[in-house]
C-alpha cells in the first residue's frame, strides 16, 4: 500500500544502512530479538525517503568462533577470551546459505544496492558492518560509501545493542555523519548493553531519532 509517499532525500549523500533483518533475529528464531518484526514495516517505509540503501546480512560458517556449541562445556550467551578480545557466546545462528540466514519476506527494498555479508571468517566475529571484531579487517564498507559520495549514514535494523551499535560507532570512526532511527530498531539487551550502547553511541556524536522525523534535506 502506498499512500503519501516520503519525499526522496538528497541522493548519494545519505544512504540507509539496514542492519540484520533476517530469520534467527525474528521471534522463534535462533537469537531471537524480542519484536524484532516490528521493524520489518517501519523500514520498509523509510527505506521509500532513501534513494540509496545498502542491506547487511550476518553470514557464519557452522564452524564459527562465536557459536557456543563449537567450545566445549559452553552455553550460550556466556562470555569468552578469544584472541581478539571478549566474545558473547551465541546460539548457532545465520549460517551460511540456511532459512535463518535468509532476509526477512516481508522486507520490501527493491532498489537496496548493495548487500554486505560479514561474520564470514570462521575464526572473528564481526557484529559491525565496517570493521571485524578483531577490530583490523574492514569489510570494504567504508570505502564503498566514500566512492559513491555519501556523507550521512542513517542506520535501522537488528540489533540496536550490538550489529546497529557498532556500525555506528564505526561509521563515526570512519568519518561520517550518522544517525541511528530508534523505533526502526530492536535490541537483544544482554547484561546492561542496550543501555551502554546508547550512552557510548551518544559519546561517539551518534544522533538517536525517529522514522517520523526524518525530513526531506533535498
Ligand atoms: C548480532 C549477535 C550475533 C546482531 C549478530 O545482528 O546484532 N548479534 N550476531
Ligand atoms: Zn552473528
Amino acid at each position: 500500500m502506498r499512500n503519501d509517499p516520503l519525499p526522496k532525500m538528497k541522493p548519494v549523500e545519505d544512504v540507509l544502512l539496514v542492519v540484520d533483518v533476517q530469520y534467527d533475529f525474528m521471534p522463534g528464531g535462533a537469537l531471537a530479538v524480542a519484536n524484532g518484526d516490528e521493524v520489518v514495516p517501519v523500514i520498509n517505509r523509510l527505506a521509500r525517503a532513501f534513494s540509496h540503501v545498502v542491506l547487511t546480512q550476518d553470514w557464519h560458517p557452522r564452524s564459527h568462533v562465536s557459536f557456543a556449541a563449537n567450545h566445549a562445556g559452553r552455553e550460550p550467551f556466556e562470555m569468552m577470551t578469544l584472541p581478539y578480545g571478549e566474545q558473547v557466546l551465541w546460539p548457532v545462528h545465520c549460517v551460511q546459505d540456511t532459512p535463518g540466514a535468509a532476509l526477512h519476506r516481508d522486507l520490501h527494498v527493491p532498489h537496496a544496492r548493495l548487500v554486505v555479508r560479514k561474520g564470514h571468517h570462521g575464526h572473528v566475529d564481526s557484529y559491525s558492518a565496517f570493521l571485524e571484531a578483531d577490530r583490523a579487517t574492514p569489510t570494504g564498507l567504508a570505502g564503498y560509501l566514500r566512492d559513491v559520495g555519501a556523507k550521512h549514514v542513517w542506520i535501522a535494523g537488528l540489533a540496536t545493542d550490538y550489529c546497529v551499535a557498532w556500525s555506528a560507532l564505526d561509521a563515526r570512526a570512519a568519518g561520517f555523519e550518522v544517525s541511528v532511527i530508534e523505533d526502526a530498531c530492536r535490541a537483544i539487551d544482554l547484561n546492561g548493553s542496550l543501555g551502554r550502547a546508547w550512552e557510548e553511541m551518544s559519546a561517539a556524536g551518534v544522533a538517536r531519532v525517529r522514522a517520523n522525523d526524518i525530513k526531506e534535506t533535498a
